[in-house]
Formats: C-alpha cells, sequence, structure tokens
C-alpha cells in the first residue's frame, strides 16, 4: 500500500494566511507525518496554482505580468510553508511546461473520446474594457441562495458553481459596468456521461466526510450537467485544437493536473523519473485529497470524472477530507479587508511549532472554528506550557538535581501498571484518530497524557519522597519519563520541532516509529540539560497583536474607500451650519426597523426629536446620556412617522459609524465653529 497525499495548490497571486493552513496544508502535514511514523511509504505532493482569473487580475492590478506575480508568491508561500514545517516532497507550479504539455493530453483524451464537446455560448462582455469578463472579472449576486459578491464560477457563500449568465446584477470588475452578454464559443465537459461510473464509485465512499459525501449525493440526485472547461483568456494552458485560437483552459481543469505534474517532477528530480506511476498509475495506492470545503465539488466531481475519462488508468481519489473555514476574532477571514493573520508575520512574533499546535487544536474539521489571539495565549500558556511543559520540567530537573540526570528502569508498583497503561490505551485512541484525520482531539488526547503524568507526579510527591525512600522517587521519574517518551512520539506530527527538543534533553533516539510509544527506551535514560521546552505569552504582546490587526484593517478600509474632497464651499456657506453639542436623553429601537433608532436629544435651548441610522452600530441604552455633535438646522423631514430635526454627526469607516465624542466639559447647546 502506497499513500499519495496533496493539498489544494494554493493561488499564487497574495500571501498564506492561517485559514489556508489550518484548511487544506497542515491537517495533511500532520497526516503525512504520521504515516512516516507507522513506517509508510507516502509521499506529500503540492504547488502553486499559477493560472486563471485569481493571477491575471493580481497582474492587473499591481501593474506587472501574471509571470511576475507568480514568481513572487510561489516563493512568498514556499518561505511560509517552510517557517511552520509543512514539508513537501516535491513543491512545484502548474505554469511550467511539463504540467501545460499533461493539461493539453488530458484535453485531448477528453475530446477525442467525446466527452469534450463544443457549443456557443453567451459570455459576459465588458463594452468599456473591450473583452470578455470569466470568472473573477465578474461579480453579482448569487443565483442559487442570493448572497452578494458570487463570481462568475463560483459562490463562496454557498459553494455552488452555476452558468456565469445566471448571475444577477453582474458588474465588471475592472471597471464598474455594467456587463452585456455576448456570444463565444467554449468546449464542455459532459460529466453526465460519467454519472453511472461516479455513482458506483461513490456508493463505496461510506468512509467520507459527511460534507463530502452529503455534497455529491445531492449533485448526482440534481443530474450532472455539463461544464464549461474553456475561457477567453489569454494566461492559462492553451485549448490545443486550431479552432480555439485565444482560449485557454479553465484554471479549474489544469489545476488538479498539477497533482500529477508535481508527483512527475518529483520523479525526475531523485532521479527515477518513472516513479510516479508506482504512485499514479496503480490500485495499490491511496489518493488523499486534502481541501477547504469551496473546493469540494472540483475534487469530487469534475477531477474524479477527468481522471475516469482518460486512457491510462490513473488512480481515483480514495479520500477526499475537506475542512470547514476559519474565522478571524468572529469575523470572517478577507484578504481584501487585509482582516487575516498572515504566516510570515506571525512566526516573526511567535514560533511556528505554536501555530502549529494552536491550529491544530482549533481545527475547523467539523464546523467553522475562530482564531483569536486570547484563545491563541491561553492555549499556549494554558495547555503547552502549564500541562505539557511543566511536566517535561518537573521531571528532568528533578532527575538532574537528584540524580545527575540519570534515569534508571526499576520494579514498578501496580500504581505506576495502571498510570502506564492508561497512557497506551490513550496511544490507542490517538493512532486511530490520526489515520481519521482527527487532529482537533488528538490535541486533547495528548494533553489527557501529560495531565495524567502531572497527576501522578503529584500523588507520589517526590520531593517530599526523597528524603525518606529514593527508590520510590527513582520510579516516579521512570514512569514520567516514560510517558514524556510516549507524548513525544504522539505529537511528533503535530509539533516535530518541540518534540525532537524534548527528546534530545531525555538523550532518546531521534529515528522512532509509532510502535516504539509502546515500548521503553531500554535501560536508562541520562538526561543531558534542562531547557524550557515552552514560554508563556505575556498579555501585552498578544494584546499588541489584536491591536496591529484591527488597526491594518482600519487602514486598507480607508485606503480603499478613499474618496476625493469634494468642491469648496464659502466661509458663508459653513457659516450657515448650525452645528451644536447634544446630549442623548432618550433612545430606542425604531420598530420594524434593524438601521434606525428614536432619539431625544438635550440642545441647551430645546429638546428635540431625530432618527438616526445608528442601530447597527450602537445599543440604544448605551446611547442614553452620551454627548454628540449634532446638526441642528437640517431641514426637518419626517421618517418612518417620525419628525426627525437633526443630525447626530459620524465618522464613517467604510461603513462602520462611530460618534464624534466632544470633551466631557462641552455643555449641551454649545455651538461648534
Ligand atoms: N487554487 C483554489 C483555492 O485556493 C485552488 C485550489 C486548486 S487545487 C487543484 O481555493
Ligand atoms: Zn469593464
Amino acid at each position: 500500500m502506497r499513500y499519495l497525499v496533496t493539498s489544494a495548490l494554493p493561488y499564487a497571486n497574495g500571501k498564506l494566511h492561517v485559514g489556508h493552513v489550518a484548511g487544506a496544508y497542515l491537517p495533511a502535514d500532520i497526516f503525512v507525518r504520521y504515516l512516516r511514523l507507522k513506517e509508510e511509504d507516502v509521499i506529500y505532493i503540492c504547488g502553486t496554482d499559477e493560472h486563471g482569473t485569481p493571477i491575471s487580475i493580481s497582474a492587473d492590478k499591481e501593474g506587472i505580468s501574471p509571470s511576475d506575480v507568480v514568481k513572487r508568491y510561489h516563493e512568498s508561500i514556499k518561505e511560509a510553508f517552510d517557517g511552520i514545517g509543512v514539508e513537501f516532497d516535491n513543491f512545484s507550479g502548474t505554469a511550467r511546461e511539463d504540467h501545460h504539455k499533461l493539461s493539453q493530453e488530458f484535453f485531448t483524451n477528453l475530446h477525442d473520446k467525446g466527452f469534450i464537446t463544443p457549443k456557443s455560448t453567451l459570455q459576459f462582455y465588458c463594452h468599456h474594457d473591450k473583452r470578455y469578463l470569466p470568472d473573477r472579472y465578474v461579480e453579482g449576486t448569487c443565483p442559487k441562495c442570493g448572497a452578494s459578491g458570487a463570481r462568475g464560477d463560483q459562490c463562496d457563500a454557498c459553494g455552488q458553481i452555476y452558468d456565469t449568465t445566471s448571475l444577477k446584477q453582474p458588474t465588471c470588475k475592472i471597471c464598474g459596468n455594467q456587463p452585456e452578454i455576448r456570444e463565444t464559443k467554449h468546449w464542455f465537459l459532459q460529466l453526465a456521461k460519467f454519472t453511472e461510473q461516479m455513482k458506483d464509485w461513490i456508493s463505496h465512499k461510506d468512509y467520507w466526510r459527511e460534507n463530502v459525501r452529503n455534497f455529491m449525493l445531492n449533485l448526482l440526485d440534481q443530474g450532472l450537467i455539463e461544464r464549461s472547461i474553456t475561457r477567453d483568456l489569454s494566461w492559462g494552458v492553451p485549448v490545443p485544437l486550431d479552432e480555439a485560437v485565444g482560449k485557454v483552459l479553465y484554471v479549474w481543469f489544469d489545476a488538479p493536473i498539477g497533482y500529477i505534474s508535481s508527483t512527475i517532477e518529483w520523479a525526475k528530480r531523485i532521479g527515477q523519473p518513472d516513479l510516479w506511476k508506482d504512485y499514479w498509475l496503480s490500485e495499490d495506492t491511496q489518493l488523499i485529497h486534502f481541501i477547504g470545503k469551496d473546493n469540494i465539488i472540483f475534487h469530487a466531481l469534475i477531477w474524479p470524472a477527468m481522471l475516469m475519462g482518460q486512457d491510462k488508468k490513473y488512480c481515483l481519489p480514495h479520500d477526499i477530507p475537506a475542512n470547514e473555514f476559519m474565522n478571524l476574532e468572529g469575523d470572517k477571514i478577507s484578504t481584501s479587508r487585509d482582516w487575516a493573520v498572515w504566516v510570515d508575520e506571525f512566526v516573526k512574533v511567535f514560533p511556528g511549532e505554536y501555530l502549529r499546535y494552536y491550529l491544530a487544536v482549533n481545527a475547523p474539521e467539523s464546523k467553522d472554528s475562530d482564531f483569536s489571539f486570547k484563545d491563541f495565549q491561553q492555549k499556549v500558556n494554558g495547555e503547552l506550557n502549564n500541562v505539557l511543559g511543566n511536566l517535561a520540567n518537573r521531571m528532568l530537573s528533578f532527575s538532574m538535581k537528584y540524580f545527575e540526570g540519570m534515569v534508571e528502569k526499576v520494579e514498578l508498583t501496580q500504581q505506576s501498571i495502571d498510570v502506564l497503561k492508561e497512557a497506551d490505551d490513550l496511544l490507542m485512541e490517538i493512532d486511530k484518530s490520526y489515520q481519521e484525520y482527527q487532529v482537533k482531539k488528538n490535541c486533547k488526547l495528548i494533553m489527557d497524557m501529560a495531565r495524567l503524568g502531572n497527576k501522578y507526579f503529584d500523588d507520589r510527591q517526590p520531593w517530599k519522597q526523597i528524603k525518606e525512600d529514593r527508590q520510590s522517587v527513582k520510579e516516579t521519574l521512570w514512569v514520567s519519563m516514560l510517558l514524556l517518551h510516549k507524548v513525544s512520539i504522539a505529537l511528533t506530527p503535530i509539533m516535530p520541532k518541540s518534540m525532537n527538543q524534548l527528546r534530545r534533553m531525555m538523550k532518546l533516539p531521534s529515528q522512532y516509529s509509532f510502535a516504539d510509544a509502546f515500548a521503553e527506551p531500554c535501560g536508562k535514560v541520562v538526561i543531558e540539560k534542562v531547557e524550557a521546552l515552552f514560554s508563556k505569552l505575556d498579555d501585552e504582546l498578544i494584546d499588541a497583536q489584536i491591536e496591529a490587526l484591527k488597526s491594518k484593517s482600519i487602514a486598507k478600509a480607508i485606503s480603499q474607500e478613499y474618496l476625493p474632497i469634494k468642491d469648496t464651499i464659502s466661509y458663508d456657506d459653513f457659516a450657515r451650519m448650525d452645528i451644536r453639542i447634544a446630549q442623548v436623553l432618550h433612545a430606542e429601537p425604531v420598530p420594524k426597523t434593524d438601521k434606525l433608532l428614536h432619539l431625544k436629544v438635550d440642545i441647551g435651548s430645546e429638546q428635540r426629536e431625530l432618527v438616526a441610522g445608528l442601530a447597527l452600530h450602537y445599543k440604544a441604552e448605551d446611547l442614553i446620556g452620551k454627548k454628540v455633535v449634532m446638526l441642528v438646522n437640517l431641514e426637518p423631514r419626517k421618517i418612518r412617522g417620525i419628525l426627525s430635526q437633526g443630525m447626530i454627526l459620524a465618522a464613517d469607516t467604510n461603513g462602520s459609524l462611530s460618534l464624534l465624542h466632544p470633551h466631557k466639559d462641552s455643555m449641551p447647546g454649545a455651538t461648534i465653529s
């Protein structure tokens, strides 16, 4: 049995953030490291996805060529992976020549068999920019779920794909105009022809995660429809047909082929050019694709169909563990709003291993999870330091202090035998959970094992026994060492570097397998030195991170929302505005609205009522008593049956409102000039 593990190829158009890592890369890297501990034959393959509108739009924006975008981000992504110890056997890129050739071969093969057929279709075309608008060049309302911000090829909110012209309220991403619809010829993959084969294949996948299996069953239920797999773009793999000048393969057609071309590159690089076939063309391979949930349809439907339609007998995906999304401080991660924690920046401040642990313990396996700096601090301090670090430190220091680091095997009492048995039971559970990609659960089980060690240490009170019964202290240390040895192996897939360090301190062998965790290191171990395995994160550091995150995203919002300054006005025009300090006396929501508040304010000379659009930003009760700035001579207007006499002033940051706060000494009625 061989394992071929892949992670979704990241688009080479931006940096890597924690959401990417938690979804597709860390879980795969952990799984691969686990398989290596089990002494399985495994390769881990990836590379950057270098085609499609994500790349060409970034190039347009930055005013550079697509291939320069690709070069820049391929390197930056690779470095980010290095920084957190995600190690591939090969990390390629889809703009390489061999990949182009293989993709064209895939197309030709399907085309020759009638699985790909041409058709004249309707596409969005921007009159202003004089070009077709495939995929991300157009945005609108999703025809399936009604979410806004849906793209021409897929809606992020519901994950569905649809016929591009069915997008509602389309706008051109380049100029913002409404595009027209034009005719153009494209090639379609006839998915319906694979229906029976697909049904049969899925029927054996009862071990798949529910999100993936249900998605597929649903699609099969609806009936498979043809999908366009070519685009009117200049950047990409040229369609290998004479009549398809100026057209390239859809990025989602060529990208998964990157899994194969990267494996071929690997085989060549290690000097065994045919070795890729042992993985891709063998029934003995388990092909496992780690992805985020938005990629399910491509990996579980379109890609397997592409493989089924080839002459070569490629293996089909054995499993497709798709993860849910990771949010950030309660809000969706957004690269355009710079609401993201970037891996390269993070590892300049914190050890990459802490990030691995946090993303593992907080993995978005069966539901979305949330990255929060406070929670990160809590996990590092409360679990890594206080539980595991503590066990290591007390065992190591104690042995150093009283036995010159010598930890020897002794006869065990029942208490110790029981503790070790409990640890081995945990190990068996951990073994099973790794096979099921359950890293979150394993973090918990491993911490439970360390807690078991701490409790054992506490119960036996070696600091007391050392005066009365050295033999029993020796036993405590031997058993604690064994527990640390077990933990060090069980946690290796998640925190390889730290566990290496722990084993070095105990001079345990640097080569080991998962099975070794059930065995004893022979006779004795000699501890060489004691170092702290982890260190605590203080509040100041964490608060500074949260602050920086927020200000970055506000800065981005302001820069994006930058509005030109309006035409000048005369002083007299300005002087006609009567702006005063007002104090809120009463506030309540306007019934049947979600944005409006009904306010009563004191402006010194009189009391006024007004309607303000503040409800999404402030709670009514929080406003009572607040002093605010108000334009008092605005023409009164009836809003929802209330005569609104004035307007409260607020700063508007990209739609998020914050009231202006007058100094506490300013009195209601004071004028502003
Ligand atoms: N680049 C999509 C993504 O990053 C895409 C994955 C390709 S996997 C073959 O979400
Ligand atoms: Zn346009």
